[in-house]
Formats: structure tokens, sequence, C-alpha cells
């Protein structure tokens, strides 16, 4: 199915989703042919995301992997309205299509009949925590009608593994390697739900794609909001964070039960809401033990650092679910 940005899609709104297969093989927007590597979450969540609707989309995406592997000239794995940009301004790419489809909608030259598109844009983490994270910020003040979407695999995974500012402590990345005088990334990762939350962000959820029906129902409510909304995506990348391929959603699993990625909203700035509550939360050393990234933590010298570790994913729950109950 085609789309374009003067709509004629079939019915808009939601997509009605009957199940986990016809949902994520439905390819309308999304094609397979692509090279991102196998195991790949970019993908996953990139079709959960698109799948959410039936609205007519103007996606856009930075250059990063998502955009490198899936769209090389002639091919494109987009089959709707899509705009390629620099690495640090996505954001603002898709902004000016939203103000234009205004404009021109004022102006009469898109007719008041045609069917709202949704407007996405997709950036890496690098895309987004840094060199974009201006031009994020400008398009959340100015509270565009689009959805940001941050594919988070904590580094600059396109161009060879840098650490960007979402690497967490500890992590291995090759400007930050762990070796005999280092245990890797010093820093923790920023914390940009907070941040967007506090910019005025209309709407802010962290999602994974291995819950994938909390993923729609977040998409489906950030493509109901008006105003700017946040969206970051936990995207496990089996090349940088060295896990076989097979294992993208057990490790996302263990990413999401051990709370390192807990999963919730804020809506307003304000009302938190914290939308997985897993059964048996699982220790945080089982999750950077299935990632060669963190295997020099293991080692008895750093055993303080695992420990640290854990404490911070237990402050941060004890923080959220406080905030949720406080609703401030
Ligand atoms: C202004 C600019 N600086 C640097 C680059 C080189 N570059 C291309 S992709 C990339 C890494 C992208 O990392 P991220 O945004 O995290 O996306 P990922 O590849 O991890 O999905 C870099 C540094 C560029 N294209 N443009
Ligand atoms: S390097 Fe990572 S993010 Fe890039 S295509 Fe491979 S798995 Fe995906
Ligand atoms: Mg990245």
């Amino acid at each position: 199915m085609s789309c374009s940005l003067l709509g004629g899609c079939g019915p808009q709104g939601n997509r009605e989703i009957k199940n986990l297969k016809t949902y994520s093989t439905a390819a309308e927007r999304f094609e397979g042919a692509h090279v991102l590597c196998p195991g790949c979450a970019h993908s996953i969540i990139v079709r959960e995301i698109l799948n959410a609707t039936n609205d007519n989309l103007v996606v856009g995406a930075s250059t990063g992997c998502l955009e490198v592997c899936t769209a090389i000239y002639p091919h494109t794995s987009w089959d709707c309205s899509w705009i390629h940009i620099g690495f640090e301004n996505g954001s603002t790419a898709i902004a000016g299509a939203e103000a234009a489809n205004k404009a021109l909608r004022r102006k009469g030259r898109i007719s008041a009949d045609t069917p709202e598109p949704k407007f996405v844009a997709f950036g890496g983490d690098g895309s987004t925590y840094d060199i974009g994270f201006q031009w994020i910020s400008g398009c959340c003040d100015r509270g565009h009608n689009m959805m940001y979407v941050c594919l988070d695999n904590e580094v600059y995974a396109n161009t060879g593994g840098q650490a960007s500012g979402s690497t967490p402590i500890g992590a291995s990345a090759t400007t930050a390697p762990a070796g005999s005088d280092s245990y890797g990334m010093k820093q923790n990762k920023k914390d940009m739900l907070s941040i967007m939350a506090s910019n005025g962000a209309s709407y802010v959820a962290q999602v994974a794609p291995n819950k994938w029906k909390d993923m729609v129902k977040k998409i489906q409510k950030g493509f109901n909001t008006d105003g700017f909304v946040y969206i970051n995506a936990m995207s496990a990348c089996t090349t940088e964070w060295k896990f076989p391929m097979h294992q993208t959603i057990e490790v996302s699993d263990l990413a999401t039960d051990s709370l390192v990625f807990p999963l919730y909203e804020i809506i307003n700035g304000r009302e938190l809401n914290i939308t997985y509550r897993p059964k048996n939360i699982v220790p945080v050393r089982d999750y950077l033990g299935a990632q060669p990234r963190f295997k020099h933590l293991f080692k008895p010298e750093y055993e303080y650092l695992l420990e640290e570790w854990q404490k911070r994913v237990d402050a941060q729950w004890v923080y959220l679910q406080k905030r949720e109950e406080a609703r401030v």
C-alpha cells in the first residue's frame, strides 16, 4: 500500500491489533528488504510503531543505522513519505513538514477534508542525547504536533561503537574501552525522559520491543496527543552489545525485567504512570552478564560497580513509584 501526505490510504486512526503475528508481519510502511544486522531491534521497533496507526505518515530519519541500512539507493524499505536528513536535525525536518502542512491547510492548498497525517522523526541515541539535543528541545519548546522516537542502543553503532551520552557506566565502547586501567564508560547515562518531560513535552514514554502491547498503547496515545511527544525506545544492538543475534528479545526481557529500562509514561510533565511491573524482578547482574560489553565488570575488583548498579536501579524504581503516587 502506498501512502502520501495528501491522504487516500483507507480508514484513519488507531489500527486494530488482532495478534502479534499479523501485527508484526504487516509491512505496508516498512518492509523487510534492509541491511540492518540480523537481530537488530531497530526494525522491530519501527514496524511496531508504524503499524500502530492507519493514518498517513510523514517519517524522518536522522543519519544512523536505521537510515543507512534502509535506504540504499535505488532501494528503500519505506513505503510512506520519508525524509532523510543530517545526523543532528531529523527533529526539525519533521517539525518543518508539520508546520508546512498547517500553513498549506490555512491557505486552502490542502483541503480541509484531507485527513491529517502523523509526523514522526526517528533518531539514534547519538543523534538524540548528544548532537541533535538542542534541535529536539526547540521542537518541544515550539509545541510541534509530532512524535520524536529515539532508538536507544546506547552507542554510536553506525560508526563503530563510540560512547554517547546514553552509554551507561561500565560499558566498554570504542572511545571508552575497558582495559587494564579502565572499566570503560565513567559517567552514567543522561535521563532523557525527565529532561523532555520538564522541557514541556505533552507526552513522554519509554518503550521496549519485547513489550509490544505496551508499545502499541503508548504509540497510539502519543499519536492522539496534541503537541510534542518523546518516545525513548530501548533498542538492543547485537553488534555493539555483543550478544548472539538470536537473543535480542531475551536481552530485551532482561532489560525490562531487571528494571534497568523501566516502562513508564509521563503526561504533561506531571502524571507519571508505570506501565509494566515485572512479576519476578531479575537481578541487574543477569542483564549485564548477558552482554559481553560488560564482561570485565565480573572481575572481583569491579564487584563494587555491580553493587552500585543494582543500588542505582533500585533507587530509580523507588523514585518512579513515589512520583507515580505523588502525581507531581
Ligand atoms: C554531523 C555529523 N557528524 C557525524 C556523522 C557520522 N555519523 C553517522 S551515523 C553516526 C552514528 C549514529 O549513532 P546513533 O545516532 O546512536 O544511531 P545508531 O547508528 O546507533 O542507530 C555518526 C557519528 C554524521 N553523519 N554527521
Ligand atoms: S550495529 Fe546494532 S543498531 Fe546497527 S544495524 Fe547492527 S544491530 Fe542494528
Ligand atoms: Mg545509537
